[in-house]
């Protein structure tokens, strides 16, 4: 890390009630979007780590109300946690550390947003699956997530980003960078657009079934991509869900969607070998099974009818929003290489057409579940 960047770090750092010196940070490269500190403090003589996070201005509008999102959901989380008796709370939910005027954020002098968690130890994410019981875990976690949350008091919470899964706006969004082609890339995209477009008789089918009142809006994480989930070094069982900026109201479908997406081929992301992705049906079963135990007391039948579906949906739905941002010049998403965006998007739609080849069987699979 520049020197710069070091210094400043240790002026964010000073802002919160961390009781230690700070001795080193590494950046975070997980993540496509917000920028992610692990820092290493001295605490009375003994090792610390906390996580000092800055939140991405551009994607998220309104930093203040993430905030407050988080904090309502962390707290809620811990408060349930804590009176079924586990142990290890602040391994299993994030803790906000605030900073010295009790804030749950600090706000540098270019005006960006700093937060501080405890850093949770002993666990892995990773990039791609390696095994059913890994998929059942991500499954359990992501749907003991939603249980937990079933019950939060107060108001509706924010959105935090309005639209996020509204998969009719962000076909809209890509045919508009289709027309304007600000970078002379829809030539490069053809067959990739080409796909996209053919999709839309069923991308508005969930917005539909909520809409006439036949699945009802939820609190949902609406990230769950497998490497928000932290596993346990030892016994490799989901500890905690990180990555809480988008959980807002939604469907229990975008959730287990994302989940379809990241669980159920054990490759990356951006995969090239395109003949390595597609469904695998273990590990589907796998996920299938830790999110329908979890889930069992409020998911209603028709939610459950529409599983596979959303597997379809969101990952078509993610598909077209790193299509989108490939044609706007890769404004969004962090990228590695040329034509990044591009090939996470391949990547996708080759999924898709895997979960279309299978739906029917997939669907049959959660319904013996
Ligand atoms: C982004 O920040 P990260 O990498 O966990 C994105 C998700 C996408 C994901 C694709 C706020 O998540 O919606 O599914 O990349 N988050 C936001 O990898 O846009
Ligand atoms: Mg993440």
């Amino acid at each position: 890390m520049p020197l710069y960047e070091q210094e400043h770090l240790q002026h964010i750092s000073q802002q919160f009630r961390i009781y230690g010196q700070i001795l080193h940070a590494e950046l975070c490269k997980i993540g496509h979007i917000n920028e992610t500190y692990t820092a290493t403090y001295d605490q009375g003589g003994v090792l610390v780590r906390y996580i000092h996070q800055k939140i991405n201005k551009g994607v998220f509008k309104n930093p203040v109300q993430v905030m407050e999102n988080v904090m309502r959901v962390t707290r809620h989380l811990q408060t349930k946690l804590r009176e079924r008796g586990a142990r290890q709370v602040t391994r299993r939910a994030l803790t906000v550390v605030p900073t010295h005027d009790g804030m749950p954020y600090y706000v540098d002098e270019d005006g960006n947003y700093w937060r501080t968690f405890v850093c949770v130890e002993r666990v892995q994410s990773f990039e791609s699956v390696q095994s059913p019981e890994q998929a059942y875990e991500a499954g359990r976690a992501f749907g003991e997530f939603q249980s937990l949350l079933a019950d939060l008091p107060g108001e509706r919470l924010h959105e935090t980003i309005p639209d996020f899964h509204n998969t009719r706006k962000r076909f809209e969004a890509l045919k508009q960078a289709i027309e304007e082609d600000r970078e002379d890339r829809v030539r490069k995209a053809k067959p990739e657009i080409e796909f996209a477009l053919a999709q839309e008789p069923w991308i508005d089918t969930l917005r539909k079934a909520h809409a006439e009142g036949r699945i009802p809006e939820r609190i949902t994480h609406n990230d769950t991509k497998f490497n928000n989930v932290m596993l346990d070094w030892e016994t490799g069982r989901a500890m905690c869900v990180v990555d809480l900026d988008t959980v807002m109201p939604g469907l229990v479908h975008y959730d287990f969607g994302d989940l379809v997406r990241t669980t159920t081929s054990p490759t990356m992301e951006d995969e090239p070998d395109l003949s390595r992705v597609y469904v695998r049906m273990p590990l589907f079963e796998a996920l299938a099974r830790g999110y329908l135990e979890a889930t069992r007391d409020f998911l209603t039948p028709e939610e459950k009818s529409h599983l596979a579906f959303a597997g379809k949906l969101m990952t078509y739905t993610i598909g077209i929003r790193f299509l989108t941002d490939y044609l706007q010049g890769d404004i969004y998403f962090r990228v590695h290489r040329p034509d990044h965006n591009l090939a996470r998007c391949r990547t996708q739609f080759q999924l898709v057409r895997s979960i279309a080849e299978q739906e029917q069987a997939l669907q049959d699979l959660v319904d013996r579940l």
